[in-house]
């Protein structure tokens, strides 16, 4: 599905505003057949949760719903007319007017609805979408809904950050010509000085394929026709991390001798691969510096809130990191591409979260019921996790920022089933793209001895917390547990491994002069300590550090106003760790701390 675009042949108006909104249990019986009886409005984008001071509202099971009248300008008479969610969390119903017209399930991807035999161009209409942040084991992330003493419903999951819901993305109103391209696939590659890419275009309706590519300046460098093909890029420039180049990919659908449909791509040379224990991007060792993040920020929750995007890029940049993983969900299709434009590296990862009973077991990782059961991660499960690979890799498979999948965080990958349940979604995600390398976020129980799975996977992702949660306060055994840990999977895979979560709850302002939790350098002390084990080992690539800012979690016992994790404040502002970060990551372009690149 593409993104919407303005070009020769589409546009797009944009709904994004302050909307009409009410939760279910404020409204009647078919609330979207007329005008929403509410005294309340939310802002469109952002999650619902913290805008009004509303207990109810915030933890609010069940569905929500917004409402604005739109309308079509009048110049759509001929076109097919799409109404674009950038996401709805996570599961949406949307009305025009009196009618239900789509729903979708799934809260970090897009959908379209087709409206073009609904409504006209010059009509206004009554937009409702009814949405639902709620958390069942049909859904991705998994969780589950009690009913308290009182009757009241409650959402429980099994992941820490706080569970966000409603219209967090930007909606459209987008138009498309009747016969369209409705996808595009590039796939890039270079032998010395000249660059390849192949694409393949899906249409519908008549007409004729044809393709040029542009290079930064405007100037065309290759042409092609017909639905695929490969285009050849003499004295190409490759999209390289901190050095990203990109070509625009012009497709086209010519008919009767006009051009019917005109839709451009970012296209970045570049290739990825995994040889031996190396990660290589553009045929070199690549080594990974960076963090996990999140989306969230104060009162907008995961709002999408471009100055933030481009704030948060300035922070990467400052800190020399080259590289991000977007924990634990795709991140607006903004962001990735920013990445593409500014040549920061992306892990992307679906909103496989939670897929674990053993983090109820607490310490002891033992789960309370078989996590990969029907009573849990069953078929139902499985499908919705399918579904959503799908709809990823469909989303961002252009992407040259992204250089890695990351099909799950933290699955009870030691647990029986665990093999059955991944084998198809690995041979999936393989087949939408046999081109990009395959990771998963390995919990703390799963170890080099028990996992199950690793197997099925490129690069070996640890998420380790030797120093907090085990040994907390004591970072000389720490260090023990570390480098056992990491020889084991060293001797067990051969393969790259980088730690895609390591990192210490710390509250600025705090200071020791010892080996204190929860003081400023604490924190730094824990990650130099990782760093001089991860250095030890050739065959690590990467470090990203949990996490880049403090957020949100869920209501409990076990934060203080959230996961404070963040070398960053949650207002962006840096720990004393973000600093010692800077003094080892810039510089580095890419390459291993103490190595040469060679
Ligand atoms: C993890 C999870 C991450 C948590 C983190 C923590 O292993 O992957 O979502 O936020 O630990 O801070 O506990």
């Amino acid at each position: 599905m593409l993104k919407p675009r303005s070009t020769p042949t589409r546009e797009l108006v944009n709904l994004d505003g302050v909307w009409r909104f009410a939760i279910d249990s404020r409204v009647g019986d078919r609330p979207w057949t007329a005008l929403l009886d509410t005294p309340l409005e939310a802002a469109v984008p952002a999650s619902y949760n913290d805008l009004f001071v509303d207990a109810e509202i915030r933890d609010h099971v069940g569905w929500v719903y917004y409402q604005r009248s739109v309308r079509v300008p009048r110049g759509w008479a001929n076109e097919r007319i799409l109404l674009r969610f950038d996401a709805a969390t996570h599961a949406a119903k949307v009305y025009v007017n009196d009618d239900l017209v789509g729903e979708h399930i799934g809260g970090y991807t897009p959908f379209d609805i087709d409206l073009t035999d609904t409504i006209s161009a010059g009509e206004e209409f009554r937009l409702t979408v009814a949405v639902s942040g709620d958390l069942t084991n049909e859904t991705i992330p998994p969780g589950k809904i009690e009913v308290g003493m009182d009757g009241r419903k409650k959402q429980v999951y099994f992941h820490d950050f706080y569970n966000y819901a409603g219209l967090a993305r930007s909606v459209w109103l987008h138009s498309e010509p009747l016969s369209r391209v409705t996808d595009v696939t590039v796939v890039t590659g270079f032998e010395g000085a000249t660059g390849s890419v192949d694409y393949r275009v899906e249409t519908d309706g008549t007409g004729e394929v044809a393709v040029r590519l542009s290079d930064a300046a405007g100037v065309v460098v290759a042409q092609g026709s017909g639905p695929r093909g490969t285009l050849e890029v003499a004295d190409v420039t490759l999209w390289k991390p901190g050095a990203a180049y990109l070509y625009e990919l012009t497709v086209e659908l010519h008919d009767a001798g006009s051009v019917v449909d005109s839709y451009p791509v970012a296209v970045g040379v570049r290739t990825v691969e995994v040889r031996g224990h190396e990660f290589l991007i553009n045929g070199q060792p690549f080594y990974f510096t960076g963090f996990g993040k999140h989306e969230d920020t104060a009162v907008r929750g995961k709002g999408h809130d471009n100055a933030f995007l481009v704030h948060d890029f300035q922070l990467l940049e400052w800190a020399g990191a080259n590289s991000f993983r977007t924990s634990h969900y795709p991140y607006a299709e903004e962001v990735l591409d920013f990445a593409d434009r500014h040549g920061i590296v992306v892990i992307d990862e679906t909103a496989a979260v939670g897929l674990n009973m053993g983090v109820v077991g607490g310490m002891s990782g033992t789960p309370p019921f078989p996590t990969f059961s029907e009573q849990y991660a069953g078929a139902a499960t499985q499908a919705a996790h399918a579904q959503h690979i799908r709809e990823l890799i469909t989303r961002d498979k252009n992407h040259p920022s992204v250089v890695m999948w990351c099909i799950a965080n933290e699955p009870a990958s030691n647990e029986e089933g665990a093999l059955e349940y991944f084998t198809p979604l690995v041979e999936l995600a393989r087949e939408l793209d046999p081109t990009r390398p395959l990771t998963y976020a390995l919990v703390m129980f799963a170890t080099f001895q028990n996992d199950k799975i690793v197997d099925l996977f490129d690069v070996v992702s640890m998420n380790r917390y030797y120093g907090w949660y085990i040994t907390p306060g004591d970072l000389t055994t720490a260090e023990q547990y570390l480098q056992g840990d990491i020889q084991g999977w060293v001797d067990r895979t051969g393969k790259p491994i980088i730690m895609s979560e390591y990192g210490a709850d710390t509250q600025p302002g705090v200071h020791s002069v010892w080996d204190q939790p929860w003081t400023e350098e604490y924190q730094a002390s824990f990650l130099e300590m990782y760093h001089r084990v991860f250095d030890r080992f050739p065959q690590f690539v990467g470090e990203q550090v949990w996490n880049f800012a403090d957020f949100a979690t869920s209501n409990g016992i076990h934060r203080v106003e959230g996961n404070k994790k963040g070398v960053f404040t949650r207002d962006r502002k840096p720990k004393a760790a973000a600093w010692a970060l800077r003094k080892r990551w810039r510089g580095l372009e890419g390459r291993k701390p103490g190595s040469d690149g060679e």
